[in-house]
């Protein structure tokens, strides 16, 4: 009795999982599809992504967006609403690959979606390889109920943040709350620290 035997999980065994849930999360291995409202209808043909805000506007098309450099990426994902899920996979293009194409001098950006949703960031949580435009999750192009054709992907804050259908991000030079932060979410939201709610 009292001996605790630790070591031999390492990260894929049980005490790895448990370790890699943060506070008040539990872990599933469905992919739940949670949105404010109904799916954009959002074709390739007609799809763009702004970054607006900058010296210039830039903009990419479906075609020359694909045509940039992309990445695979395996990651946890963690929804305030509680649940969190291991190891998913997605390709994307990272956002420093995107914002390196533009001259800027923002502190923040909020991401804008196809169907008027916005969440927002500072520009050191989009950079430095932690966030990414994914178009394909599981070797497969994404879902439009998970945010197809494109999505941002922020793995390491509450799932809110990785904006689904996104079409563009403004460059702020200060902080503007979006659609769930100015509906009482927390501005910031980190899973680590329990950054739910206003106030947390
Ligand atoms: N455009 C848009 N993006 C969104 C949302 C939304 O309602 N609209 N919901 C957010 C929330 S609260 C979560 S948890 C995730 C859910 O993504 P999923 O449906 O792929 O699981 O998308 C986020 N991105
Ligand atoms: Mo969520």
């Amino acid at each position: 009795m009292g001996v605790v035997s630790r070591g031999f999980g390492g990260r894929r065994g049980e005490e790895g999982r448990a370790s890699r849930t943060p506070p008040g999360q539990y872990l599933t291995e469905d992919f739940p599809v949670l949105s404010a409202g109904p799916t954009p209808e959002v074709h390739v043909e007609e799809w763009t992504f702004t970054v607006a805000g900058g010296a210039e506007p830039v903009s990419w098309t479906w075609e020359q967006f694909r045509a940039l450099p992309s990445e695979t990426v395996t990651s946890d994902i963690h929804c305030v609403t509680r649940w969190s899920k291991l190891d998913t996979t997605w390709d994307g293009v990272s956002v420093d690959t995107l914002l390196a194409e533009v001259d800027h001098d923002a502190s923040h950006a909020l991401a804008v979606s196809y169907g008027g949703y916005t969440t927002n960031l500072p520009l050191e949580d989009l950079l430095d390889g932690k966030a990414w435009v994914a178009y394909a999750y599981d070797g497969e192009p994404l879902d439009p109920e998970h945010g197809g054709p494109a999505r941002l992907l922020v793995p390491h804050l509450y799932f809110w943040k990785s904006a689904k259908w996104i079409r563009g991000l403004r460059l702020l030079d200060e902080d503007q709350p979006g659609f769930w932060e100015n509906a009482g979410y927390h501005n910031h939201g980190d899973p680590w620290a329990e950054q739910r709610y206003w106030g947390d």
